[in-house]
């Protein structure tokens, strides 16, 4: 069941974006976005809408197609997406449990976690493998925390009276950007992991908020006002170089970076309601990719990554993130990086027949047991994806 302080916590979060610029301003200081860009290959797009009524998170491939609800919480409501740096993951906050609270999924959106958080309302989640930073009001006012990824040690990192959130992670997750409150106006700020060197960087009198950083850690993108409505900054980490990117009349808000740095997704009502959009980090080559009546808000990029060296990215490379063969159940032992590998299989006959007398596959064509063990992947994973989807 959802609590009415649960309702009202999300409807908050989501009239923030809906709501006119003149009270965008009065509440852009409630819970926001979180981003992190993580270096890879551009993998689907995770996305917040509201089109299948409680808000649910979707993702899709980056040219808008194959948009698919992951997150299926029936009545309750499932926020902000933000991946993990190696694109297998997925934070997200959810009032399922009758208060905002912080959830990890697998990518796919098999494997929700219990809740990871507890205590006061908890959003805005920013995956970075091994840790995951979030805000939290559990300790009287708005602070940026961060956690362990199995919800331990979540520590109050911003210490600061003023409101503390949309937390977004340097790509190496050395560093955190965030927006406070605490010099007056909405502004950008970045400190340490352990909260150490807090430093406001967008200096500005006007809006800004929802950091996220580059891929290769050298620029933030934000969203400021200061040009009179709501559009996309991009600036150097330390705040340099400040620059409209968006360049739109209508609202524009919400930048994640691709991971191969060239692109930024982001929404913006120019046509009417809340879309999906990406442009070049610089600007250009704006282009639609959601065309729902619903809302259709906070973008994040998934990185892919070749984790175990084969040369291969995922969906190809279908257990990147296994360790050595004795755990590896169902997939082959990491091997040298494939020669001329299978397309959609994820090891090329050179990778196999490599492997000499200890395989398990000694006495079959290289290929045609690549084959089979691709196929089994592929029904497997259908099979599991049809019987979430159709809970
Ligand atoms: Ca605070
Ligand atoms: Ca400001
Ligand atoms: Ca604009
Ligand atoms: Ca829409």
């Amino acid at each position: 069941m959802i609590t009415a302080i649960g309702v009202l916590s999300l409807l908050r979060s989501v009239a923030a974006l809906a709501l006119p610029v003149a009270l965008l301003a009065v509440l852009a200081a409630r819970p926001g976005p979180a981003e992190s860009a993580f270096p890879g290959a551009n993998g689907k797009i995770a996305f917040t809408s509201t089109r299948e009524g409680a808000a649910e998170i979707f993702h899709m491939n980056p040219n808008g197609n194959g948009q698919v609800n992951l997150s299926n919480m029936a009545a309750a409501a499932a926020v902000r997406p933000s991946y993990s740096p190696d694109g297998s993951k997925i934070a997200f906050y959810s009032n399922s449990d009758g208060n905002d609270d912080i959830y990890t999924m697998n990518a796919d959106g098999s494997g929700v976690l219990a809740a990871l958080t507890s205590a006061g309302d908890n959003y805005g989640p920013a995956h970075c493998g091994a840790m995951i930073a979030f805000v939290s009001n559990r300790d009287g006012n708005v602070e940026v925390y961060t956690m362990n990824a199995d919800g331990s040690s979540q520590t109050n990192r911003s210490m600061n009276a003023a409101t503390d959130s949309q937390p977004a992670w340097s790509p190496d997750c050395s560093m955190i950007a965030f927006m406070s409150l605490r010099d007056g106006n909405q502004d950008i700020y970045t400190m340490t992991a352990t909260g150490v060197s807090q430093t406001n960087r967008s200096m500005n009198a006007a809006i800004d908020d929802s950091p996220n950083w580059s891929p290769d850690g050298s620029m933030i993108a934000f969203g400021s006002t200061r040009d009179g409505n709501p559009e996309i900054y991009t600036m150097t980490a330390t705040g340099g170089s400040q620059t409209n990117r968006s360049m739109n009349a209508a609202g524009d808000y919400t930048p994640a970076w691709s991971p191969v740095g060239s692109m930024v997704a982001f929404s913006s009502t120019r046509d009417g309601n809340f879309e999906i959009y990406t442009m070049t980090a610089s600007g250009g080559s704006q282009t639609r990719l959601t065309t729902n009546a619903a809302d259709d808000f906070y973008p994040d990029w998934q990185p892919l990554v070749d984790a175990d060296g084969d040369g291969l990215l995922p969906p190809e490379d279908a257990c990147p993130n296994l360790p050595g063969p004795a755990s590896n159940q169902g997939c082959p032992a990491p091997g040298p990086p494939a020669v001329g590998g299978i397309a959609g299989l994820r090891d090329g006959p050179a990778d196999l027949a490599s492997r000499g007398s200890d395989s398990t596959t000694a006495g079959y064509a290289p290929p045609v047991v690549a084959a089979l063990a691709g196929l089994a992947v592929i029904m497997a994973g259908a099979w599991y994806g049809r019987r979430r989807w159709q809970r």
